[in-house]
């Protein structure tokens, strides 16, 4: 029998204007002809259906077989579809490498269809590779995926109040808000006073300040000066070389929101530093969790029209949400770069298969209508697409969005928060992660290690601290990059590596990429972690990595 991949099933309905039901594709997939049996399913279904069903399908093979004068030996029957179904399901539930409950990577030799490699990092988790399924294992019932037991709520979407006009004045109020958010976070920690009234204390006095750093530099001495700035003005602070602080000061980015707390020098005019403080996550973080088993897939950086588009790994991954092993995943969450975009680098264009940005995203719908009608999906922009450079980034335009209306997917701004299922998703694209891994100790912050990096997001409770490098950050009436609340999961990408691990109970996840190497990251030497998908129980916040290149 051909094997027919479910998501060729997919596409070839959806060319003709057709959802369909995962059953539905499961069936046909199993078809002796499935071009055939897609022809008469879609000639069968009702002229306002939106959506193939399985029972089109059904009555569909019915009709071919009642006219046809001998039955293919070949074909299947539908009842013999559901039954190895129903039994292929219960395997993968019973020897799921996902299932395992003390985050212990389980190796899955369920099938020779797919091979498992365990590794261990910070947390544990399994890596698989999935070649193509069998037609039988790719049988779904569809029975554990019931749209009504979906919980998805987006916070945060900046898209339509973008308020900045650009002016100086915007920038002041952006930053405004920030303090204020960010020093409520420190308050309860130091006694802190404003910098004018530090300015008023006497000499000796023990004082505290909250300020958003507006300089660091070392001494000839070898201490460090790092001046803060608050509403009332700016103060400095002197870190000794001998106070231990090193490492914290190796950690200070500029623009970020920091308190120090010390002793006022005997002229008053700066503040010996004992302590320096960053917004932080707490400690005692209790994630949420959903109440079944169910999961998310997170990527990033499509890069569709690229030459290192890795089209068949993406049709892998596709493929594998087709079967019943992925039947839990019903979110997919998409972080930036869904297209190469044209112009974002210099020379890009001689690696452009697609130079037209409107036809980057058809094509990117066209793969994007390969992953099953009922996945729940969530997106975000990031510098490679179509939307103004500088952060946060709103969701795409009317324009974009038309040709993207695939799957009712969620559209929003670059961060947003989304909640799926009890559990806090922050979704940033990851561009300030670049600045993070220059200005940071490698032991700190690496391309290899990116997750490290986010912890350091984390630390500073904003996606995007430093202003005026690298990161454009754009001005509006609040300071949309910071993290209010502490998220359950942050999921960046950007730096085309994978890499995860949890930070006082937050999961990191940087989630690699579907495009190869570019010329430009071979001669600076960025290996880039392609074709994989990181899935993420969202009951137990445990992760497991497929590969599928
Ligand atoms: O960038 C993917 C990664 O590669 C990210 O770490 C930035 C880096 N990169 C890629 N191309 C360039 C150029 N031309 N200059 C500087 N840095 C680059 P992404 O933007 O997701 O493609
Ligand atoms: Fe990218
Ligand atoms: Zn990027």
């Amino acid at each position: 029998m051909p094997l027919e991949s479910n998501a060729r099933i997919a596409k070839a309905l959806a060319e003709r204007g057709y959802n369909a039901e995962r059953e539905a594709i499961t069936l046909l997939a199993g078809a002796a002809d499935p071009a055939a049996a897609v022809a008469a399913a879609v000639d069968h279904a009702p002229d306002e259906a939106l959506r193939i069903t399985a029972d089109h399908v059904r009555e569909a093979t019915a009709e071919t077989e009642r006219s046809a004068a001998s039955p293919d030996a070949n074909g299947q029957s539908p009842v013999e579809t559901e039954g190895s179904a129903a039994r292929g399901a219960g395997e993968t539930d019973a020897g799921s490498a996902a299932a395992t409950t003390d985050g212990t990577a389980v190796a899955d030799d369920r099938s020779d269809a797919s091979t498992t490699e365990t590794t261990t990092t910070e947390t544990s988790t399994t890596e698989t590779t999935t070649a193509e399924t069998t037609t039988a294992e790719a049988s779904s019932a569809d029975r554990s995926r019931d749209p009504d037991l979906r919980e998805l709520e987006v916070g945060n979407d900046m898209t339509g109040r973008s308020t900045g006009t650009g002016e100086y004045g915007d920038f002041v109020t952006t930053f405004r808000d920030r303090y204020e958010r960010l020093s409520k976070i420190l308050r309860g920690r130091v006694n802190h006073r404003p910098a004018e009234a530090i300015a008023d204390m006497p000499g000796g006095s023990d004082a505290a300040m909250i300020g958003l750093v507006n300089d660091v530099r070392s001494t000839k001495s070898g201490h460090w000066l790092v001046e803060l700035e608050d509403t009332t003005g700016t103060f400095p602070a002197l870190v000794m070389k001998d106070k231990g602080l090193a490492d914290v000061v190796d950690e200070i980015l500029m623009d970020e929101c920091i308190a120090v707390e010390g002793t006022l020098a005997d002229d008053a005019g700066i503040l010996f530093a004992d302590s320096l403080h960053f917004p932080d996550v707490p400690r005692t973080h209790n994630p949420g969790g959903a109440d079944r088993h169910v999961q998310a897939a997170l990527i990033s950086d499509v890069h569709v029209g690229s030459d290192e588009f890795m089209a068949d790994a993406w049709h892998a991954f596709t493929d594998w949400l087709h079967t019943p092993e992925a039947d839990p995943v019903e979110y997919l969450l998409l972080a930036g770069d869904m297209v190469e975009g044209v112009g974002v680098y210099p020379d890009q264009d001689e690696e452009l298969e697609i130079v037209d940005i409107y036809e980057q995203y058809e094509v990117f719908a066209e793969h994007l209508k390969e992953v099953p009608a009922d996945t729940e999906i969530v997106m975000i922009p990031g510098n490679h697409d179509a939307v103004r450079l500088a952060e946060p980034q709103p969701g795409f335009n009317d324009e974009i969005r038309s040709i993207m209306d695939v799957h009712d997917a969620r559209i929003v701004s670059n961060p947003a928060t989304v909640s799926v299922e009890g559990v806090e998703v922050l979704m940033y694209h990851g561009v300030s992660l670049d600045e993070v891994i220059a200005e940071l100790p490698e032991e700190k912050a690496s391309y290899d290690e990116p997750h490290k990096a986010m912890y350091q997001l984390l630390k500073k409770r904003h996606v995007a601290p430093q202003f005026g490098g690298h990161t454009r950050v754009a001005p509006e009436e609040r300071d949309y990059l910071v993290m209010e609340d502490v998220p359950d999961v942050f999921h960046t990408g950007h730096v085309h590596k994978l890499g995860w691990g949890k930070y006082h109970n937050v999961l990191a996840v940087n989630s690699g990429c579907w495009q190869a190497q570019t010329d430009f990251q071979k001669s600076v030497n960025i290996d880039p972690d392609a074709g994989y998908a990181p899935i993420l129980d969202l009951d137990t916040l445990d992760m497991t990595v497929r590969k599928f290149s």
